[in-house]
């Protein structure tokens, strides 16, 4: 039998928990109130509150996605808006909850009074224009300092200073990043050096894409046909190299949850330097040294891989098509592979090349069904292209 639920057996049950604290479950409901401390309703009320916004106000500056610890100058303006309208509409929303206090506090109708102790503010000019010219000013304001700083984001690199500029192309479901004046081709995993400004010319080779780190900028759509410019300056990192992780942000097929990226932002000195990084990467593909990298290498080189996968020194593809992979070149020097889907190791390269479709839905490389022994040793190969 279905338990009846009428609306004055509701209204009494919620006048009783209202009234004594417990209701149907009222046993458990004490125990879980126990745990807090005691005090009155708003003592335990603040705890909750505080214990729900505990992860958030602990997390804020070493969550990987999180949009108020920017790294980058464009990311850092998009915070710094989130944090003026947010604290305006605090002091908006003080105001107004303080007048609506005063005002049924001030102006309740007293025991024992028969009159009607409302004040009558129809017609009231003053009032009106008050609250008419107040508000407008409010949005005026935003208005255009929210268009100055849309303009700040978009603006032009300025072309007198150094330019780090890349051809970012989504694809189902990976993204290829062709540096410009270096000659080298990467994927998924994006480099990029400390106070120096990045131009991203962002495409499509196929459906619509969006490319976003978080911490760094905001989003970018990658659509076909179109190139959308998007400019960023990565705060200094200290001397490390520091990494940020980004997601596609456009529904984009069955893989498009596994469409992930990787930023790197390196010092302008020393080893871990930007220039170090990109001189490695302009090198043609190490040679292998043992037997079976060298077997890895011809597994790679006879078994269809370089129909859609160039390593420059071995094979360079000279069309590509929509299902072409990314460069291989140096992808024994990339930290995850597939697009952030697998860390980066011999075994799961080698897992990855046996079945990619296992790992990542609708993968566009082919499965070529390799032997477990290939599989393997086109791992150890690849996994040595550092
Ligand atoms: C039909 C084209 C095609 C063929 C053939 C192909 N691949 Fe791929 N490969 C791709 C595509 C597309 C991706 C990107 C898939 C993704 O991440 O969604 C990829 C990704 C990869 C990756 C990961 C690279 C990275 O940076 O994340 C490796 C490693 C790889 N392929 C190795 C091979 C090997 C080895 C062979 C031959 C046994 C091969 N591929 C054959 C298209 C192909
Ligand atoms: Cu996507």
């Amino acid at each position: 039998m279905m338990p009846s639920l009428s609306l004055s057996a509701a209204i009494a049950r919620v006048a009783r928990v209202a009234k004594t604290g417990r209701g149907r479950t009222g046993a458990r409901r004490a125990s879980f109130a126990s745990l807090l401390p005691a005090g009155g309703a708003l003592w335990r009320s603040l705890t909750m509150l505080l214990l729900l916004l505990w992860p958030t106000l602990t997390l804020a500056d070493i969550h990987p996605r999180d949009t108020l610890s920017p790294a980058a100058d464009s990311a850092d303006i998009s915070a710094w808006f989130f944090w003026l309208y947010l604290w305006l509409d605090v002091v908006i929303f003080a105001i107004v909850a303080a007048g609506f206090f005063f005002g049924i506090h001030r102006f309740r109708k007293r025991p024992g009074q028969n009159d009607d102790p409302a004040m009558d503010l129809h017609g009231n000019a003053k009032l009106e224009i008050i609250w008419t010219v107040i508000p407008t000013a409010i949005i005026l304001v935003l208005s255009v300092i929210t268009v100055g700083g849309v303009f700040q984001i978009s603006a032009d690199p300025d072309r007198e200073q150094r330019i780090i500029e890349i051809d970012v192309i989504g694809k189902q479901w990976w993204w290829e990043y062709d540096y410009k004046g270096y000659n080298f081709s990467t994927a998924s995993e994006m480099h990029v050096e400390e106070d120096t400004q990045v131009l991203l010319h962002v495409r499509s080779a196929d459906v619509i894409h969006s490319f976003w780190v978080p911490r760094i900028t905001g989003k970018r759509d990658a659509t076909p046909g179109r190139d959308y410019p998007m400019t960023f300056r990565p705060f200094n990192v200290g001397g490390e190299v520091k990494e940020f992780v980004g997601q596609c942000a456009e529904l984009c097929g069955a893989s498009h949850a596994r469409m992930g990226l990787k930023l790197f932002v390196h010092p302008k000195d020393g080893p871990n330097s930007f220039e170090v990084w990109a001189k490695q990467q302009q090198d043609k593909a190490r040679e292998p040294v043992s037997e079976l990298e060298q077997k890895g290498k011809q597994v790679f080189t006879t078994k269809g891989c370089v129909a859609c996968h160039s390593v420059r020194g071995v094979a360079e593809l000279t069309q590509r098509s929509q299902s072409t992979g990314p460069d291989l070149t140096h992808v024994g020097a990339r930290t995850s592979i597939a697009a952030n889907v697998l860390p980066n190791s011999v075994e799961n390269l080698a897992k990855w090349v046996k079945n990619p479709q296992s790992i990542k839905e609708a993968a566009l490389m082919t499965n070529l069904n390799l032997s477990d022994e290939d599989s393997l040793a086109v791992a150890t190969y690849l996994y040595s292209l550092k």
